[in-house]
């Protein structure tokens, strides 16, 4: 616990369709990080931003690389390695890595600079699959393929820079799912990826569910990486982000969530991300705000 937490901002938002989520990791910081984590044992210290390309005009449309529909391949995969190599060496030093996004394309990043040939459990807390390839996606846009890249799915599987084999799909745990692409519905169908929906949140409670879900993630692995894209929660809650589905879980749910990642498997937390925030969506940064009280819970702050 006494590990301290270093943050590591990615301006990115190429991954996305629009422009704002370049913007989150500013609107992190100004949501109040720093007073979030004084009242945890644990210091904090700012390393700054990593810096992102900037694409060539048209680069989008030609979005061909990898074989199929995905823009900006190039540059993410540039962000992507700057990132690994960062969330590495923050390790290498000690320190607890948090990267702040930007777009979830960066989470291809997070993972690969943790793995380091350890067998590594991922929770992914999302609205959204994110297991397109540049194949089955609709949109052409990276933020939703990073766990598919991170499994080597198709043609990601022979990609260094985004295939973690370190991570195996049963230890691959989604929470929040409500809006998923004809493709990904039937990856995670034929997939040993535990997969939680809304509706079982429903009916069995966001503490039973993230239970099960951090058994799943830690259960034979060496450490545990945690992913947050922030429209795992409902917009009336979260509404700065970049793609907003109605019908996630509340404030407190989301708590609890973050809550019991470090209750249950604190020890073996070996990095984390919080993605997606879109601050020119946002009102009064409360989705920035948010992000700061739940990477906080993540990492142990409790009131008593
Ligand atoms: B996010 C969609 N599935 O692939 C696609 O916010 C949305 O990182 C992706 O979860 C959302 O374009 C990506 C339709
Ligand atoms: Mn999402
Ligand atoms: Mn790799
Ligand atoms: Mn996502």
């Amino acid at each position: 616990m006494e590990r301290t937490v270093e943050t590591l901002g990615v301006p990115m938002d190429l991954g996305a369709d629009r422009r704002g989520v370049d913007m989150g990791p500013s609107a992190i910081r100004y949501g109040g990080l720093n007073a979030e984590f004084e009242t945890i044992e644990r210091s904090i210290v700012d390393g700054g931003d990593l810096s992102v390309p900037h694409p060539e005009e048209g680069e989008a449309e030609a979005g061909t690389q990898l074989g199929g529909k995905a823009k900006y391949a190039e540059e993410t995969q540039t962000v992507c390695e700057r990132v690994a190599k960062r969330v590495s060496s923050v390790r290498d030093e000690g320190r607890f890595p948090l990267v702040l996004g930007g777009d979830h394309s960066i989470a291809i990043g997070g993972v690969n600079g943790v793995t380091d040939g350890e067998s590594t459990g991922v929770i992914w807390f999302d609205a959204h699959g994110d297991l397109n390839t540049p194949q089955t996606t609709p949109s052409g846009n990276i933020h939703g393929m990073p766990l598919a890249a991170i499994l080597g799915r198709g043609v990601f599987a022979d990609k260094p820079w985004a295939h973690c084999p370190e991570v195996d799909e049963k230890n691959v745990a989604m929470v929040g799912l409500r809006s998923l692409d004809d493709g990904e519905t039937s990856y995670i169908r034929d997939s040993d990826i535990h997969a939680y929906p809304m509706s079982e949140i429903d009916q069995r409670g966001i503490t039973a569910v993230t239970e099960e879900a951090i058994d799943a993630a830690t259960t034979g692995t060496d450490h545990l990486y945690v992913s947050l894209d922030m429209d795992f929660l409902d917009p009336d809650e979260a509404p700065g982000v970049g793609t907003p589905v109605r019908g996630g879980v509340t404030y407190r749910e989301s708590h609890a969530a973050l809550e019991m990642v470090q209750d249950k498997a604190g020890d073996s937390l070996c990095g984390m991300d919080v993605v997606e925030v879109n601050p020119i969506l946002d009102r009064e940064n409360r989705t920035a705000e948010l992000a700061c009280e739940l990477a906080a819970s993540a990492l142990g702050k409790r009131i008593l």
